[in-house]
């Protein structure tokens, strides 16, 4: 039996969900018990963080190793290549999105908290700009961000592109993606499990959003 631990909004939740849902691995979602940053949830997972995948009594948390540990559990429907320097590559790929991407994503939630720190939303806006043309440069990105399939490297950007473009409307500075990056959110709206992965995801978010909204 799988249990994914996250919550509605993590974004790293929605990454593993959207593997598993791609591997067509059911699972049971539950929130921890106590909430992420409980003493309970510290004493079974390190950091106290989400996602956490329990399997047949299994805990593991960190999403990429949760990817990498269905990558070798459940191999019939894989998410990495078969070749070598393939799955070196999309691990770079999945690799740039959680150390150089999200947490450019993750600062925008403290400045719709408190959306006075104009020159701190400019400066993100641009340095995520950089860093999205960067990936342009060694993405594939059509139709899947390393080439005709998808694999690790969407489960991130999946959910934080279209994170980083809502969260920057709400914040009234549109963020500006290489056209190549839209014809790859374009293939993935078209993905039927993505869709039906994210709507609540979605939701969860504009439910935040409408909790922090200013008349
Ligand atoms: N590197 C971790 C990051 C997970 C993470 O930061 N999760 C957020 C929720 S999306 C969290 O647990 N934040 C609470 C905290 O860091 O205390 C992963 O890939 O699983």
């Amino acid at each position: 039996m799988i249990i994914l631990y996250g919550s509605p909004l993590s974004t790293y939740t929605a990454k593993v969900r959207l593997a598993l849902n791609w591997r067509g691995l059911a699972f049971e979602e539950r929130e921890p018990e106590g909430g992420y940053k409980s003493a309970a949830w510290s004493a079974r997972v390190a950091m106290g963080t989400i996602p956490a995948l329990d399997h047949d009594g299994f805990l593991l948390a960190e999403s990429e190793v949760i990817l990498e540990y269905l990558e070798e559990t459940f191999p019939d429907r894989p998410l990495l290549p078969a070749q070598p320097q393939a799955r070196a590559v999309v691990r770079c790929l999945a690799r740039l999105h959680d150390l150089h991407v999200e947490p450019q994503v993750r600062a925008l939630f403290s400045l719709i908290k408190d959306p006075t720190q104009g020159s701190r939303l400019l400066s993100l806006k641009v340095s995520l700009e950089d860093r999205l043309q960067r990936l342009a440069t060694v993405a594939v990105a059509s139709p899947c961000m390393a080439g005709s399939q998808p694999s690790l490297a969407d489960c991130g950007f999946a959910v934080t592109l279209p994170l980083a473009r809502r969260l920057f409307l709400e914040l009234g500075q549109p963020l500006e993606i290489p056209a190549k990056l839209w014809v790859w959110e374009d293939a993935m709206a078209a993905d039927r499990t993505l869709q039906q992965t994210l709507a609540p995801w979605r939701d969860a978010l504009e439910a935040w959003l409408l909790a922090f909204r200013r008349p």
